[in-house]
């Protein structure tokens, strides 16, 4: 370490500068005047834009009062003045070519997003950020971008030689391999952390890590020698999950025809032959309200559009379905017809309803997404699949039964006019659609009429006056006995969708004694910010924070060099104290790095005195919840954080705002206390225990003395945000053990269309996924190292003398730290000479061809750089 010095571009040395306030308005003349020094004329320079965030400009010149003269595009003649944040520089990039973005020269924001767009619109959907793959979505079938070849591409890479699958282009192969290779080389334990907004192609992703996996360790056999039986079995239904998870789990929402409603943590175990030998799935938190409520052009989960459209007039018949109507409609209230769905557009770009090609699920990866727009064919694969996980056909008809009885469910109706009139509040009797429906659900759960009626109308209050303890029924108002009703049905589907990845885990998952390690897939939710956030923002949002936090560390880890170091950036050091020991270690001048721990802000969420543990006191208090008195707690219990803060734009709501490492987010309180209690009557689920349906009894058996106890303790521990936390905890545990690989998702528009890139769009995924915070930190730690002689052959165009040119020595090469403008050969030159050079340098040299690149990387290995003061000058 002692031996080397690092470099870095001139765009960091403005940004930190700036940082610093010494190129913003209050610059002094002088600062301001030797800033503007470098805006020669003809130079290139980002500048910003409303709509495509930056755009390419040149400089036209410079005014004394330090505003900047830039032409935007070459035959323009709109001239603009730039005033306040000053323009980045372009250098000369290939960004075609730009495979790591790291590697951008200048390493700017723009340059990133420019680099990410120009090789998108070259059919190039995956780039690499340092430690990170950025895949972008190209909403539209590239078969070759998946076929069997580029399996055999990437898997034919040895795993001996990590240097071969490094240079491949980047593909989600690529990680895979790299994972793979690790795995075999004795390693331990990988995980491949997939994330990105709704729509971005975090699942189809999944399913290509998982697919890529399977098959390459199905091919890692001797020549001649066959894969046992009992492993393709294995990797068959391994596979086979991902149909029945998604059936059950997925959705169509306005962000994604196909939108996971859970997250999930698959991993994938292998033996000591790297032979895949099972896997294990982990969900977390399925939106079970969606079966009792879709919001507008938003569909209920896929399998009961599959249901109603896959089973034949018997089976119908046998469910209580009906014929299959030729209207429109459905006759379900839970079944939406989703016409916004209808128009959603085509893969091929041609508008149609659901024209997703069915994937190949034998031989090659799914080339489009399932499920398909066929429900009928979705089903009978989803079916297949159940037979393959080991779910019979009589526990197939009992699945199909309780999804018909949920159906159903959301049929039956309450008369308010009873109520208004003085009575109990009863099930509307007059509506035969309601009377069929009632008769329907209690036939198919093997319930009593009367007994449901009850439960749903009448609620159980339990009074200790002294030691006697009394028990009685209240009537319940119409709109308790609709939120009695939904909370029964979310029980059923949150009961069946759990059973199901037990079985799914009883099926696939190998002997412990069998495996040693595993590949980690992750799949969840990304941030998100709504107008409207509840708890299910705050978990996913936290979820992502904690995520950003491991990747921080595993980023830092990959970076400092010093046990030592590493140590205090993992207690919650700012990476500026101890980068700033190791910089001053190797005499290297010093900017601030304004990069910090997120642990401020999770200390917030998760921590003794936090949201969390106010919102979990308001439900142990056990009083009507009061969203109001509830904000005023958290922001004088909390208000002394830095990362959160009284909502400006909501006057006297019931709301807080948390800063996060992505973006801010307003979450509103109202309700939030209810669905953080989750609480089930107790008259519920004693209902369906008693069911004479032991497959639907057998569902909530083990709520029974724990879910239905009134104990405070029990209460606590119930909180969706206490079970949400312990199950992450236990998830950063597992990652916690394994290298870590990341890929972030981006969706190139909101529509959903090929060939359409939104910059601005583009641009806040990168912000709130962390490539730019990633490629900051990158920029920050100064990743670029050169050989001397390769640092002379670059910069030696600047020198004043050819013997210096000519020295290859490390005292040649520091001998440039003292170089100013005055060293500059620039006397002789013509000044379009120049700028030429200036911007090869400002460039790197000629980047893009792969021999080059290659021979640059093992420089890096080796040496040295000082590109800092080299371009200071230039
Ligand atoms: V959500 O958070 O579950 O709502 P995901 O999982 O990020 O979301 P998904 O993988 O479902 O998104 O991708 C959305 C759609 O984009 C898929 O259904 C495909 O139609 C499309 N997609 C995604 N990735 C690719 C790809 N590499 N090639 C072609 C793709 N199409
Ligand atoms: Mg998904």
């Amino acid at each position: 370490m002692a031996d080397v010095l690092r470099g870095r571009n001139v765009a960091d040395t403005q940004n930190n500068a700036r940082k610093q306030g010494q190129l913003n308005g209050n610059t002094s003349i002088e600062d301001s005047a030797a800033a503007l020094k470098k805006y020669e004329k003809g130079l290139d320079v980002w500048i910003q834009d409303e709509t495509l965030v930056w755009v390419q400009a040149t400089v036209v010149g410079t005014m004394k009062d330090g505003r900047i003269i830039v032409r935007v595009g070459p035959g323009q003649d709109s001239v603009v003045w730039v005033k306040g944040d000053y323009p980045q520089m372009c250098g000369e990039n290939n960004f075609v070519d730009t495979e790591d973005l790291t590697r951008l020269n200048p390493l700017t924001e723009p340059a990133v997003l420019h680099c990410i767009h120009e090789r998108y619109k070259q059919g190039e959907y995956y780039t690499t950020a340092g430690i990170t793959l950025v895949a972008v979505n190209p909403f539209s079938t590239v078969p070759s971008l998946y076929s069997q070849a580029k399996i055999q591409l990437y898997s034919s890479a040895q795993p001996q030689d990590i240097k071969m699958t490094r240079d491949l282009p980047p593909h989600v192969f690529a990680v895979a391999q790299q994972a793979f290779s690790n795995l075999s080389r004795g390693l331990g334990s990988q995980a491949i952390i997939v994330s990105g907004e709704s729509g971005a192609g975090k699942t189809w992703t999944a399913r290509c890590l998982m697919r890529y996996l399977a098959t390459t360790s199905a091919g890692k056999r001797l020549p001649g020698q066959r894969t046992p039986t009992s492993i393709v079995k294995i990797e068959k239904r391994i596979l086979d999950s991902n149909p029945i998870l998604e059936a059950f789990g997925n959705a169509g929402t306005v962000r994604n025809h196909n939108s996971s409603r859970f997250g999930k943590f698959i991993q994938l175990q292998f033996n000591r032959s790297c032979h895949l030998v099972g896997a294990s799935i982990q969900t977390y938190l399925l939106e079970k309200t969606r079966v009792v409520h879709q919001a507008q052009g938003e569909r209920n989960y896929h399998i009961f559009y599959q249901l109603y459209h896959g089973m034949s007039d018997e089976e119908r018949e046998l469910l209580g379905l009906g014929g299959e109507e030729e209207e429109e409609e459905y006759q379900f209230e839970w079944l939406p017809t989703d016409e916004s769905q209808n128009d959603r557009i085509d893969i091929n770009g041609e508008l149609s309803p659901f024209q997703d090609v069915i994937p190949d699920r034998t031989t090659t990866l799914p080339l489009v997404s399932f499920p398909s727009d066929d429900d009928w064919s979705s089903f009978a694969i989803t079916r297949q699949a159940m037979t393959s996980l080991g779910i019979g056909k009589c526990q197939q008809q009992e699945i199909f039964m309780l999804l018909s009885a949920i159906l159903h469910l959301g049929n039956i109706l309450f008369n308010s006019e009873a109520h208004d009139d003085g009575c109990p509040c009863t099930i509307e009797e007059d509506n035969q659609r309601c009377q069929q429906s009632l008769r329907t659900v209690c036939s198919l759960l093997g319930v009593n009429e009367d007994a449901l009626g009850r439960c749903l109308t009448y609620r159980r209050i339990t009074a200790a006056p002294g030691r006697r303890k009394s028990v009685f029924m209240k009537p319940c108002k119409p709109a308790e006995c609709v939120a009695r009703r939904d909370c029964l049905d979310k029980l059923l589907y949150a009961r069946l969708f759990n059973w199901l990845v037990d079985i799914i885990n009883k099926n696939i998952c190998g002997e412990q004694a069998d495996w040693k390690t595993f590949v980690g897939l992750l799949d969840v939710y990304g941030f998100e910010s709504f107008p409207e956030n509840s708890l299910e923002q705050l978990c996913i949002n936290y979820a992502n924070e904690k995520l950003q936090q491991h990747f921080v560390h595993h980023f830092l880890r990959a970076h400092a060099t010093d046990r030592r170091i590493w140590t205090m950036a993992h207690q919650g050091m700012p990476l500026l104290n101890f980068q700033k020991n190791e910089y001053e270690e190797e005499m290297i001048p010093w900017d601030y790095c304004h990069f910090v721990d997120n642990k401020d802000c999770l200390e917030l969420i998760e921590g003794k005195i936090s949201i969390f543990a106010l919102v979990n006191e308001e439900c142990r208090l056990n009083r009507p919840s009061d969203s109001l008195q509830l904000a005023d707690r958290i922001h004088s219990t909390l208000g002394d954080s830095r990362h959160i803060s009284r909502p400006k734009s909501i006057h006297g709501q019931a709301a807080f705002t948390v800063c996060h490492y992505a973006d801010r987010v307003t979450y509103q309180l109202e309700g939030i206390t209810e669905k953080n209690k989750d609480a089930v009557p107790e008259e519920l689920v004693e209902l369906i225990t008693q069911s004479g349906n032991k497959f639907v009894s057998s569902l909530v058996g083990d709520m029974v003395g724990t879910e239905g106890a009134t104990s405070k303790k029990v209460r606590t521990a119930r909180t969706v945000v206490s079970k949400f936390k312990g199950s992450l905890d236990k998830l950063m545990h597992t990652l916690e053990s394994t290298s870590p690989h990341y890929i972030r998702c981006i969706k190139p528009n909101a529509q959903s269309r090929p060939g359409v890139f939104d910059r601005r769009h583009v641009h806040c995924q990168l912000q709130a996924c962390g490539v730019l915070e990633t490629v900051n930190i990158s920029r920050m730690s100064y990743p670029a190292r050169m050989a001397y002689p390769a640092f002379l052959e670059r910069y030696g165009i600047i020198m004043r003398t050819a013997a210096d040119q000519a020295t290859s020595s490390r005292s040649s090469v520091s001998s440039l730290s003292s170089l100013s403008d005055e060293n500059l050969d620039t006397e002789n030159l013509d000044p379009q000479e120049l700028l030429r050079r200036k911007n090869q340098v400002a460039a790197g040299g000629t980047p893009g061809t792969p021999g080059r690149r290659r021979r640059r990387r093992t420089a890096r290995r080796t040496a040295v750089g000082i590109e800092h003061h080299a371009r200071q000058c230039c």
